[in-house]
């Protein structure tokens, strides 16, 4: 009986490092995005991102400024990102994968005022070829 055991204790610990690989590759590559205020201006910081097609990534949004900021590309024909809501000084993240054919689109904050005064980045849909990155 014990050798069953065994093999199902280690058939489990496979499983859950097969489970732990497959979250860390499902969120793809992170982008990293600054929110904030500063001389009376606001802002994402890159004011343009660049995915290559149907590549999966991973944005990390963090709030530097003293008010709530979002984070969404809801509106008809844009990057289907829904509204996201980061406090000031948090951290939110969001997974989304990019459409197969080259394209961009806007991304913004929604409250009021805030996409108007620079709340808004340009987030670009490259082919493979034009990325910059190494195909695997
Ligand atoms: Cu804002």
């Amino acid at each position: 009986m014990r050798p069953v055991v065994v093999i199902c204790l280690s058939l489990l610990v496979s499983l859950v490092f097969v489970g732990c690989s497959l979250t860390a590759v499902s969120g793809g590559k992170e982008i990293f995005i600054e929110a904030g205020e500063r001389d009376g201006e606001l802002y994402f910081e890159p004011d343009v991102v660049t995915v290559p097609v149907g590549a999966r990534v991973t944005f990390v949004i963090k709030n530097v400024g003293t008010v709530d900021h979002e984070f969404e590309s809801i509106e008809k024909g844009e990057a289907g990102i829904e509204e996201i809501i980061i406090p000031p000084g948090r951290t939110r993240k969001v997974t989304w994968t990019a459409p197969s054919e080259p394209t961009s689109y806007p991304v913004y904050c929604d409250l009021p005022g805030h996409r108007a005064a620079g709340m808004e980045f340009r987030l670009v849909v490259v082919d493979d070829a034009d990325s910059g990155e190494s195909s695997p």
